[in-house]
């Protein structure tokens, strides 16, 4: 057995955000509209971010709580401070194309947009942060959807080219690690809010999300290809909702099922990190009519140009259960038996720190590249005291027993980790719910619902825990 030699030394501890949950600044500087603006709080949320109602404009009926978010796009310099003070040695943020490319088919970018994002880079580098960037965190310029239908057209993957020679080549030093699309596999979930995927009535949902997902995989690959072109340096990384099924019982039905719901999610990334479409998948794709529609090449960009690395987020593992009686749980974008075992977030969020462990060994069992775990933490709600201090022990609870499983995978498991970036490091939007109240920072916001409020910061009790958890490379729990 391995003695426990800790946290590697240059381990990248911090915490990641999305654009268009925290910036706001919707129309700043000539940024163009995208899907994440238009997808209102309220209980046309989910049929929207599903495609299955439209929104491509905003209405009067409805809050959009994007538009100003928590307005990062003017006080990033005070916010990463912030996070310096903290001691992050990464911070994963991403940008929005549509600041870059207002219509997305342009030829020429927005120099204004560009611009902004190198300041906030030059901001992170300041502070010695190496910024980790997502190149699209759910967000697909509108006119793109309008225009083109997303990315069931192929003509996205130009576009989505365009961007990447674009970034890599003004970022280039100031930039080192890449995400190409966040969470892949919510293409399949939240086609709308994913991957800006608008349904016709009567079409096969499954053969326009899988084609979509063919061009996305395709444009990782290209994104993979163009970074280590233009700067040998550049570590690219693909990104996956990822959490185990476990199955229900040891009934042999069970555990199949628990097979298929993972290699649902392991598609992309078999692609993403092999650079094939995996047996099973042909079979399933062609059992179910699906036809994809490939370029000649295709298949040889995606072999030659596989990820440097394999990142995903966590916040639970998931059950599978062939018995019907079991309820799926609330409050998820994805189906899952509730598990008996475990307690749950006040959002119906199973809380499974082991679950992490048995993620981390099981993705890199599978493809043996280092992970990154860009996003992990617990959604709340947070009651400030008088002077607006929030106590938060059940954040620093959830996250001392998540940070002590994935060290238990790196001690005991030998996993390589390259990082581990706490999502929502500030209170930011939800992204399922559009909520301000699902709070998951270490650092608290003053703004509601409804978008009251001082947009005030105050570190809560969990920024000084986890300070100390950086300062002693993952010692002091
Ligand atoms: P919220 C569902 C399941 C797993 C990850 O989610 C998910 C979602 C979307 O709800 O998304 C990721 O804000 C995503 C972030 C998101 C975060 O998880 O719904 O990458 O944008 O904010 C947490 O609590």
């Amino acid at each position: 057995v391995l003695k426990d030699t800790g946290f590697p030394k240059d381990f990248l501890w911090g915490g990641a955000t999305a654009a268009n949950q925290c910036e706001g600044g919707y129309k700043e500087a000539g940024r163009g509209l995208a899907n994440v603006d238009v997808v209102p709080i309220g209980k046309d949320r989910l049929p929207i971010i599903a495609g299955l109602k439209k929104s491509l404009n905003f209405d009067e009926e409805h809050f959009y709580p994007a538009k100003e978010a928590i307005d990062m796009y003017h006080r990033y310099k005070d916010d990463i401070a912030l996070f310096a003070e903290m001691g992050f040695k990464t911070y994963r943020l991403s940008i929005a194309w549509s600041r870059i490319f207002p219509n997305g088919d342009e030829k020429v970018p927005n120099e204004a947009g560009l611009k902004f994002y190198e300041e906030m880079f030059k901001e992170c580098r300041k502070y010695g942060i190496e910024p980790l960037v997502t190149i699209t965190h759910f967000d697909c310029p509108m006119h793109l959807i309008t225009e083109y239908g997303s990315w069931r057209n192929r003509k996205l993957v130009e576009f989505y080219e365009n961007l990447c020679q674009v970034i890599f080549n003004r970022y280039k030093g100031l930039v080192r690690y890449w995400l190409t699309f966040n969470e892949i596999n919510m293409i399949l979930h939240a086609p709308f809010m994913g991957a800006g995927l608008v349904f016709e009535a009567d079409e096969n949902q499954e053969q326009v999300k899988y084609q979509a997902a063919h061009h996305e995989l395709v444009a990782s690959a290209i994104a993979t290809k163009i970074a280590h072109e233009v700067d040998p340096e550049n570590k690219v990384g693909c990104m996956l909702a990822a959490g185990n099924y476990y199955p229900y019982t040891c009934k042999p039905e069970d555990v199949w099922k628990g097979m298929q719901e993972d290699r649902e999610n392991y598609f992309f990334v078999d692609i993403q990190s092999r650079g094939e479409y995996p047996a099973y998948a042909r079979k399933e794709l062609e059992r179910k009519g699906i036809e994809i529609k490939m370029e000649e090449g295709d298949l040889t960009l995606l072999k030659n140009n596989t990820v440097d690395f394999i990142s995903f987020s966590y916040y639970s593992s998931r059950v599978a259960s062939t018995d019907s009686k079991h309820n799926e749980t609330e409050g998820n974008i994805f189906a899952s038996t509730k598990n008996p075992y475990l307690e749950a977030s006040e959002w119906g969020w199973q809380i499974d720190p082991l679950g992490l462990r048995i993620t981390m060994n099981a993705m890199y069992d599978r493809y043996q590249k280092p992970l990154f775990i860009v996003e992990n933490g617990l959604g709340a709600v947070d009651e400030p005291d008088e002077n607006g201090y929030v106590k938060d022990d059940y954040r620093i609870d959830y996250l001392r027993e998540h940070i002590k499983a994935m060290k238990e995978a790196i001690v005991e498991d030998g996993v390589e980790l390259l990082g581990y970036t706490t999502w929502g490091c500030i209170d930011l939007v939800s992204a399922g719910t559009g909520e301000m109240k699902k709070r998951y920072g270490f650092i608290y916001v003053d703004r509601d619902n409804e978008g009251n409020g001082t947009l005030k910061r105050t570190k809560k009790k969990s920024f000084d825990w986890y300070k100390k958890v950086i300062a002693t490379n993952g010692e002091n729990l």
